[in-house]
């Protein structure tokens, strides 16, 4: 019992130790981009919420001064799907070691190297699709953003609150689905107000164009950068 009990002090020792050599790199590279005048948006999102999608259509509306570091488990999918757009993106795959379900600042900057800074102006991260890792890890991003559809449900910040006290903006994707859901876009803010009362909410659909201007006119002001 006693032994049980020093095997998790030491687990929680190691943890928070890793979290703060993250927390310093990370920092670091925001203070970097910043000087650079480089905007970086990390997104976080469950799987097949829209993140490679809405980066899809911020790269027809901005151009190629975007550049994309992907994370995912597995496959070159979303880095591929992206390139097809002709802007530089850079997939890390967790699985070649041991699948870890979130990117940490050290793998963002090597990415960031391997990419290069020049001529770019807005760095996205797509973190790995689940609610739950990516958060608790700072990848150095000035603006933390999370995706949720409206086909998962409104409970979802009250599930995984951690994953919506760490961003400042919230998109409620695929609202075109609405008239096919039984969904409530009023519980949803409700509930995510009652775990981040300072996290702002806008709905967007790739499919209608809904709310797009509206992002694309936060990206072009850059909250958290200055
Ligand atoms: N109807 C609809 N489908 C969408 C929208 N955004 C993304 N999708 C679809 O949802 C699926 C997952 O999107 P994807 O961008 O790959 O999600 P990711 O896993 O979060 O990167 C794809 O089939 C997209 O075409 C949207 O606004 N409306
Ligand atoms: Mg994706």
């Amino acid at each position: 019992m006693r032994y049980k009990k020093a095997m998790e002090t030491k687990k929680i020792n190691v943890m928070q130790k890793l979290l703060k050599a993250n927390d310093t790199i990370a920092e670091g590279i925001r203070k970097d981009l910043r000087k650079k005048n480089i905007f970086f948006v990390n997104l976080m999102s469950s799987p097949g919420s829209g993140k490679t999608t809405l980066i899809e259509e911020t790269v027809k509306k901005l151009g190629k001064k975007i550049k994309i570091i992907e994370g995912d488990i597995q496959t070159t999918l979303d880095a591929e799907r992206l390139q097809k757009l002709g802007v530089q993106a850079y997939q890390i795959n967790t699985g070649p070691f041991g699948g870890d379900c979130h990117l940490e600042a050290s793998w963002i900057q090597t990415a960031i190297d391997e990419l290069g800074t020049d001529g770019m102006e807005l760095l996205f991260v797509e973190n790995i699709g689940n609610l739950v890792c990516p958060a608790e890890f700072d990848v150095g991003a000035h603006l933390n953003v999370l995706l949720i559809s409206v086909t998962e449900g409104e409970d979802k910040p009250l599930k995984y609150p951690l994953a919506f006290q760490v961003s400042q903006l919230c998109l409620v994707t695929k609202t075109d689905f609405l008239p096919l859901k039984n969904f409530s876009l009023e519980k949803l803010r409700e509930n995510i107000k009652k775990v981040n009362p300072a996290c702002a909410v806008i709905e967007v659909s790739a499919q209608d164009g809904k709310g797009i201007d509206s992002w694309i006119a936060i990206l072009k002001n850059k909250p958290g950068m200055k």
